[in-house]
């Protein structure tokens, strides 16, 4: 055999290899950017409720108001909310529901999912926690929306963003389920 006849073969190896090398170099290279995070925010929450307001059981429990901040629809589809921030996906926002620029959203956090699609699957601790909006998109690790971290609580006074969205909290407020909390 002669060398030319070597030739196309060498050069198909050589083709081939560089192939490999660029599909592994792909692999390598960062996935596509996460998806925007949707513009809700935890806007107020009463994690010590002995008379202020009570579920439609009648009992007075914890609750968290959820506020879209944004100005657009936010669709709750692959949302969850949670007290553990090492547990992201604990309980989902409400299946096939929604909430419109500017509205509010009253969770109450009893630990009763069984008595409504806004009753979450954990309770607030009055004395301190963590309380966090996750989002869920394919491929990527859940993303933190909002979220806050509180410390001992008054029995019926709410935590609160003065005014609604902004990064104010305040301790102590009069509570306002699933209203505005003023200016
Ligand atoms: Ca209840
Ligand atoms: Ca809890
Ligand atoms: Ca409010």
């Amino acid at each position: 055999m002669t060398v030319s006849a070597f030739l196309p073969l060498l050069a198909l190896f050589a083709c081939s290899s560089k192939g490999d090398d660029t599909a592994a170099a792909d692999d390598s290279q960062p996935k596509a950017t996460a998806p925007d995070a949707p513009p809700l925010v935890v806007n107020e929450l009463l994690a010590r409720n002995d008379t202020a307001n009570a579920d439609e059981a009648g009992e007075f429990d914890d609750w968290v108001e959820i506020y879209n901040a944004g100005d657009r629809l936010v669709n709750f589809d692959g949302l969850y909310l949670t007290d553990d921030l090492a547990t992201p996906t604990k309980w989902p926002l409400p299946a096939g529901a929604g909430l419109d620029t500017g509205k509010f959203l009253l969770v109450w956090c009893d630990g009763a999912p069984e008595q409504g699609d806004n009753h979450a699957s954990f309770k607030l601790s009055a004395a301190s926690e963590d309380l966090a909006i996750f989002m869920v998109a394919d491929g990527f690790d859940p993303i933190r929306v909002d979220g806050i971290h509180y410390e001992q609580q008054q029995a019926d006074l709410s935590a609160a963003r003065v005014p609604d969205g902004s990064d104010n909290w305040q301790p102590g407020q009069v509570p306002t389920p699933g209203v505005s909390n003023g200016s």
